[in-house]
């Protein structure tokens, strides 16, 4: 299946679309289901981290999916809205790169992320997947921007959901076979800014440097280190310096 139908709910506040959508998702909720608040009072990034947005400012959503796909292979998910995210953000003459593992840049400035989780049902398991995406304000010192800052202008945070929902449709397809996972995995080699870079990696309490070079099958990023080659599952990089333009 090719497009997809969504449900949009909207709430003025929430503390965490996430949150409450992967309540529904336990309740049995079907796929499709997109909730988006205008506000969140605790919006929440990843490994325990906050996503700030004043009221009104930013496009606050969850989307609720039940690809076939394993948990293990959860960054895929990630991959689809970050670049369906990357796509609308093309079409609203904005032009950006991906960062590992859900970021989605201008200029080096952060403006959006993606939070996946993974929700196992007795029936079927789900995947609720988190967008933030900065539309007319970003908050300060944390190295973001936002939609109006780079063009000037900026859609509504519903019109801007609608575009990310209508490049959503095909890339969701994407997810359920290996060949189309192949698919998704050549847009994201090329959206993505942290092929080439040499990074510093944080996991959990370590710390290493080396050159990314690939993703894996499961989008896990692949790091040539002076120890050989290793594999960042969950954690963060820094790009210390671009070694291939
Ligand atoms: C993310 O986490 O980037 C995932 C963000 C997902 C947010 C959406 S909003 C709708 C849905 N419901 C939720 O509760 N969450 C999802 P991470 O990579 O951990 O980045 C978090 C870090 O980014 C913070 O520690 C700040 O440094 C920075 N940050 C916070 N708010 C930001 C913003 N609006 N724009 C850019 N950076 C921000």
């Amino acid at each position: 299946m090719n497009e997809y139908t969504w449900r949009v709910e909207r709430v003025e506040e929430v503390d965490s679309t996430n949150t409450a959508l992967v309540a529904r998702a336990r309740e049995g909720e079907a796929e499709g289901l997109v909730l988006r608040a205008d506000h969140q009072s605790g919006g929440r990034g990843r490994l325990g981290r906050s996503w700030e947005a004043s009221p009104g400012s930013a496009l606050l959503c969850s989307i609720l999916l039940q690809p076939h796909l394993e948990a293990e292979r959860l960054q895929w998910a990630v991959v689809a809205v970050a670049l369906s995210t990357r796509a609308a953000l093309a079409r609203v003459g904005v032009s950006s790169d991906l960062k590992w593992p859900n970021d989605v840049l201008v200029d080096s400035r952060k403006v959006a992320g993606v939070l996946a989780e993974y929700v196992s049902a007795p029936s079927e398991s789900a995947i609720v997947v988190g967008l933030g995406v900065n539309v007319t304000e970003h908050p300060p010192g944390v190295g973001a921007t936002d939609i109006a800052r780079v063009r000037g202008e900026a859609p509504t945070p519903d019109d801007f959901l609608d575009v990310v929902l209508d490049e959503l449709g095909p890339r969701r397809g994407l997810l359920d076979t290996p060949r189309g996972l192949t698919q998704l995995a050549e847009e994201y080699r090329e959206a993505l800014v942290t092929l080439g870079q040499r990074v510093r990696v944080h996991e959990r309490s370590r710390e290493w440097e080396g050159l990314a070079y690939d993703v894996d099958g499961a989008g896990h990023l692949l790091v040539h280190t002076d120890h050989g080659e290793r594999r960042v599952v969950a954690g963060d990089v820094v790009h210390v310096r671009a070694v291939i333009s």
